[in-house]
């Protein structure tokens, strides 16, 4: 079982997103990802539409999705790959060869996969003319017994 872990907000889920999930799981069986909280968005500046929880459903309903966690901050990550037996680190284009992710090379192969060019959920933001991003919706109401 090749199980492969990725990092990231993945907030107003957009197809650069999918295709990211997509392509990291065709890599291995098992794709877990590390979710950032509010409270590490605000460390790497970024305000979310939609909140951790909402976020975190909208990733455990993609089918390339096996487990999402928590990402609570930059130092996690070798406790992350070895407590899931990590064989893979993924990431887009954009993080190859930072030193948020290059020193992993000493404890699972890193991967970076071309960043999809186009969209971005700040793009999605600014074409939405979205000034004031307002929170999402707090609580996504359960599926039905029949609807599940
Ligand atoms: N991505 C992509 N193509 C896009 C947009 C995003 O391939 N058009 C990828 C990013 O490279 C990243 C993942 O999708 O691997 C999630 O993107 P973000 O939610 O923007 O995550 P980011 O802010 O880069 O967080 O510790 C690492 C950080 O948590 C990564």
């Amino acid at each position: 079982m090749k199980r492969i872990l990725t990092y990231g907000t993945f907030d107003l889920l957009h197809y650069g997103h999918i295709r990211l999930l997509q392509r990291a799981k065709a890599l291995g069986d098992y794709l877990i990802v590390a979710l950032s909280t509010e409270e590490f968005n605000n460390l790497k500046g970024k305000q979310t539409y939609h909140n951790y929880e909402t976020r975190k459903k909208m990733l455990e309903a993609v089918r390339y999705v096996d487990l999402v966690i928590p990402e609570e901050s930059w130092e996690q990550k070798i406790d992350d790959v070895k407590k899931y037996q990590v064989d893979v680190v993924v990431m887009g284009g954009d993080w190859a060869g930072s030193d948020k992710f290059e020193y992993l090379k000493d404890y699972c192969e890193v991967v970076y996969l071309d960043r999809t060019e186009g969209i971005s959920t700040t793009k999605i933001k600014e074409d939405l003319k979205l000034q004031n991003p307002i929170s999402g919706i707090d609580q996504i109401p359960e599926p039905n017994e029949k609807e599940k």
